[in-house]
């Protein structure tokens, strides 16, 4: 297990590489070059982050995302244009060292919550909120505002600006697409560029729907273990392959991630690991916890263990936390509860260890 920091470079990111390496165990990042969605990604400015990173004591051999161009999704002609820049992308980031690009293949929407600063009344800090009642009235473009409006003055990943401004658009192009279509789409994109990553040593690694269910009446095909089980098999390759969010998977009491995790890990189809606990608190209703398994509803001991029994050696990230001691960051990405979250799961592998050596 190799434990990593989603960090978003040092224009955009207020947590210094220093404090990333202090964390006891860090070994590198889950970074990105900060770049549109379909834009081939320079060479140059992808060996200085490199640089900046290597020279702080950490590796960056998972990219967290390539974002996939909408076009690509929507399986419209210009298509073939993104995939073309993503493929350069990747042949670009094999040259550099890069074992992993996380992605997803979400319509529209990255993840969603409905509240990005819910206090916890027990204890005062504050986490990631969801509750399918608050959306209540609220169509697509009232909750993107108010998810904007609470992000604190900082860029959240998929809620990126240019995106925004055409999500008007981009929701009529969807009317009429279905799972089906959806999934064609992404067979497409996939025996594009899975040959190029079997070529260059990369895996590509899917990150489920956040939360997991459909939302808005878009198509999503990623937020179960049959939905992944049809994703590896729509290009059936080791590179082709599943971001195993816990807590994203985890929204929904159905999906049973520790066998999830067994599942994938056992087939060799999981690329990197994104680790943390969430709270039910009813129907499509949660939020996000300390990882700590008594603070949660799912059991981080059971989750580690399967990473252990069945994928021992791939990327592992602390996921969202929460915000504690008055820290002011980009909502879920601080540094503080993060850097709990990654001593925790780092405590709970030492015993796994200990106790199967
Ligand atoms: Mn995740």
């Amino acid at each position: 297990m190799k434990m990593t920091f989603r960090w978003y470079g040092s224009q955009s990111d207020p947590i210094p590489l220093k404090y990333v390496k202090q964390i006891p165990g860090m070994t590198g990042l889950m970074g990105l070059l900060d770049k549109p969605a379909g834009v081939d990604w320079p060479e140059d400015e992808f060996r200085a982050l490199k640089k900046e990173v290597n020279d702080a004591g950490l590796a960056i051999e998972v990219i967290e995302s390539v974002n996939v161009h909408e076009d690509i999704k929507l399986g419209v002609p210009s298509r073939d244009e993104y995939i073309d820049n993503y493929i350069s992308t990747l042949k670009m980031l094999g040259r550099n060292g890069v074992k992993v690009v996380i992605y997803n293949f979400m319509p529209v929407f990255d993840w969603l919550r409905t509240d990005l600063a819910r206090v916890i009344p027990e204890d005062g800090s504050n986490s990631l909120y969801f509750d399918e009642k608050d959306l209540g009235e609220m169509g697509p473009l009232e909750i993107v505002k108010k998810t904007a409006e609470g992000s604190q003055g900082f860029t959240l990943p998929g809620w990126e600006p240019e995106r925004l401004a055409l999500l008007e658009k981009t929701l009529k192009q969807y009317e009429g697409v279905t799972g089906d279509d959806l999934r064609k789409h992404y067979k497409y994109f996939l025996d594009a560029v899975i040959p190029v990553c079997e070529e260059t040593g990369i895996r590509m690694a899917c990150h489920p729907d956040d939360p997991a269910w459909p939302i808005f009446g878009l198509p999503r095909i990623a937020h179960s273990m049959d939905d992944f089980d049809r994703i590896v098999k729509l290009h059936d390759s080791p590179a082709n392959t599943v971001c195993l969010c816990t807590g994203s998977l985890g929204s929904n009491p159905d999906n049973d991630v520790v066998a999830c995790i067994r599942h994938f890990g056992t087939m060799n189809r999981i690329g990197a690991m994104h680790v943390r606990n969430i709270k039910f608190l009813g129907y499509h209703h949660f939020r996000e916890a300390s990882h700590l398994s008594a603070d949660g509803s799912l059991d981080m001991y059971a989750i580690m263990k399967a990473i252990y029994d069945t994928c021992p050696d791939t990327y592992v990230r602390p996921d969202h936390g929460r915000m504690i001691w008055d820290e002011k960051g980009r909502p879920g990405y601080g540094l503080y509860d993060r850097a709990l979250g990654a001593a925790y799961l780092n405590g709970v592998w030492e015993a796994i260890c200990r106790e199967n050596a």
